[in-house]
């Protein structure tokens, strides 16, 4: 298919920035002032200014749950038909069979790195029109929830969607691995399930109060020699972990699993998201977390991110004209569209 030209979109100057620095010595203080809150609050103050400015979509009940669990744990579980309508989950699996179909087609298949566990089916989405991709990923009430839990205008960054199956090789590696994602300190994931997730499927799995205003939100922020965010040791994660109360949510009742009655609610534990298909996952990947180990069958998901101004991940997608003409002025601030 042939690539689509978007529109410009505005840079993440912290990205800018670092690229910029050729001494790995000064990223590592850059990544270090990264953790001040003031200087968080300064590369931001744009964005925070817009939230205030803004018209943003009025979020309804399930979407203030998600926001007050986020602030609570950095999690927050719910159903895609709390946002979309029943039919919605088959719509979005046909497209991911579709950009699977291609993806083996055209032998796209790799492997090195975490591709020897993962296929990427998409990524680099163009947003041009009305698909069931477009539509969720460019959901209103996602990027609300992303602006009321970082009090700040978000940027969308990007998408994958995955195809998650065994390694061949039986220990955990890369994010197998318990870690904070590198690229800010204040991110929301929306992880949607295409398929039933159960023990052996690679469940995604989440310290709660790992996050940045969480108890445990200053615990394991590893800067590596390159000065970027490293993975931290495993061993005093793995410890931290199994002195935690675990959960799996696949086991408790679904209104268990949210809110109030979710019994980690505001106290650090670790939660397995086994869950069926059509559970929609909200993370602060700043927490520690780690998922995709399959030790049977496959996991089918797609993965988005909302990001602070801070990011110094590549955006990698495309809003073509037309689109972005329909788009209110909270979403093209979402797509850092002028
Ligand atoms: O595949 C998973 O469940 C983990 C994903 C992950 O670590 C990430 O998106 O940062």
């Amino acid at each position: 298919m042939a690539r689509i030209k978007g529109l410009e979109t505005k840079p993440f100057p912290h990205l800018e920035r670092y690229r910029a620095f050729q001494s790995e010595k000064r990223r590592a203080l850059y990544c270090r002032l990264m953790n001040n809150d003031w200087a968080f609050r300064w590369i931001n103050r744009d964005y925070v200014r817009k939230y205030r400015e803004l018209k943003r979509p009025k979020l309804d009940e399930a979407g203030q749950r998600v926001v007050a669990d986020l602030r609570a744990n950095g999690i927050a579980l719910a159903r895609l038909d709390e946002f979309f309508d029943l039919g919605f989950l088959e719509e979005m699996r046909a497209e991911f069979r579709g950009y699977q179909a291609d993806f083996e087609a055209n032998n796209r298949r790799d492997d090195r790195g975490k591709a020897v566990f993962l296929d990427t089916v998409h990524k680099a989405h163009t947003f041009q029109d009305d698909s069931a991709t477009s539509r969720f990923l460019a959901m209103p009430a996602f990027a609300s929830i992303a602006a009321d839990y970082m009090e700040l205008v978000p940027r969308f960054v990007g998408s994958s969607f995955w195809h998650t199956r065994q390694a061949p090789v039986s220990e955990r590696i890369y994010s197998q691995l318990w870690h904070r994602d590198y690229n800010d300190r204040r991110l929301v994931k929306v992880f949607l399930y295409l398929t039933d997730v159960g023990q052996r499927n690679g469940y995604f799995e989440y310290m709660a109060g790992s996050h940045g205003r969480g108890h445990y939100g200053r615990c394991f922020d590893r800067i590596g020699e390159d000065g970027y965010r490293a993975y931290p040791e495993q061993e005093p994660v793995s410890r931290l972990a199994d002195g935690l109360p675990t959960y799996e949510t696949g086991e408790l009742p679904a209104e268990e699993s949210t809110g109030q009655r979710a019994p980690w609610h505001g106290k650090p534990a670790v939660i397995r998201c086994t869950a069926p298909a059509g559970t929609v996952i909200f993370a602060d990947t700043f927490g520690l977390h780690r998922g995709g180990y399959v030790s049977e069958g496959t996991r089918d998901m797609v993965m988005s991110t909302f990001s602070t101004n801070f990011n110094i991940h590549k955006p990698h997608f495309a809003v073509t004209k037309p689109y972005a003409k329909r788009l209110s002025p909270f979403m093209r601030a979402i797509f850092g569209l002028a």
